[in-house]
């Protein structure tokens, strides 16, 4: 049997209650096939990356121990996003829930469905803050380590933990 990989998935939402969004996808991950869900980190607030026109996301992180291959846990999050009613529109633009595999053990994939590390992360605090709240002592498969490079990005201003 495949044995069991940590994984870290991306949540974001600024769509149709992305709170509710966002706590209802953390729920989710838990059920998935031959996954279990480790730990989710606290829910964060962040100016849009990308067009401004749009409103301010919810972000977290779920850790998540998992026997599915890397494509086969693709399609169980895009199946996932397809039943919070995501509807692909303006690259960067609002989403009822995006779901990104950020991390899935040490692998380094380029395939064309997916890439692995996602190749954004170490540029958004709204992925390094909560992924570094979950597990500080997490380093990249190229060896760095995310609570640095979370401190590097992190301006008070820009993301904030919301209130529970
Ligand atoms: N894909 C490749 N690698 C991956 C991966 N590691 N995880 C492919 C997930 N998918 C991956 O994704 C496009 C394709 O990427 C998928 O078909 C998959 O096979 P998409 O979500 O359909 O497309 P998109 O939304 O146009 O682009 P993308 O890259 O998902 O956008 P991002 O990078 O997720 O950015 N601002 C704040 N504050 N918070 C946010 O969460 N998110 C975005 C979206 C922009 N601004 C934001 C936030
Ligand atoms: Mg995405």
């Amino acid at each position: 049997m495949t044995p069991l990989v940590d994984v870290y998935v991306g949540l974001g939402s600024n769509l149709e209650d992305p709170i509710a969004q966002v706590r209802l996808a953390l729920e989710a991950l838990g059920t998935l096939p031959l996954t279990e869900r480790v730990a989710a980190s606290r829910l964060y607030v962040s100016r849009p990356l990308g067009p401004q026109d749009q409103p301010d996301f919810i972000n977290a992180v779920a850790h998540l121990r998992t026997r599915l291959s890397p494509l086969a846990l693709l399609d169980q999050l895009q199946a996932l996003e397809q039943r919070h009613g995501r509807v692909r529109r303006r690259h960067w633009g609002p989403r009822t829930l995006d779901l990104d595999l950020l991390l899935y053990g040490d692998e380094c994939l380029e395939l064309p469905r997916l890439r692995v590390p996602h190749p954004e992360m170490t540029a958004r605090s709204f992925v390094l803050l909560p992924l570094a709240e979950l597990s500080p002592q997490l380093q990249l498969p190229d060896g760095r380590p995310v609570a640095a490079l979370a401190s590097a990005l992190a301006t008070s201003d820009e993301i904030e933990v919301l209130p529970e």
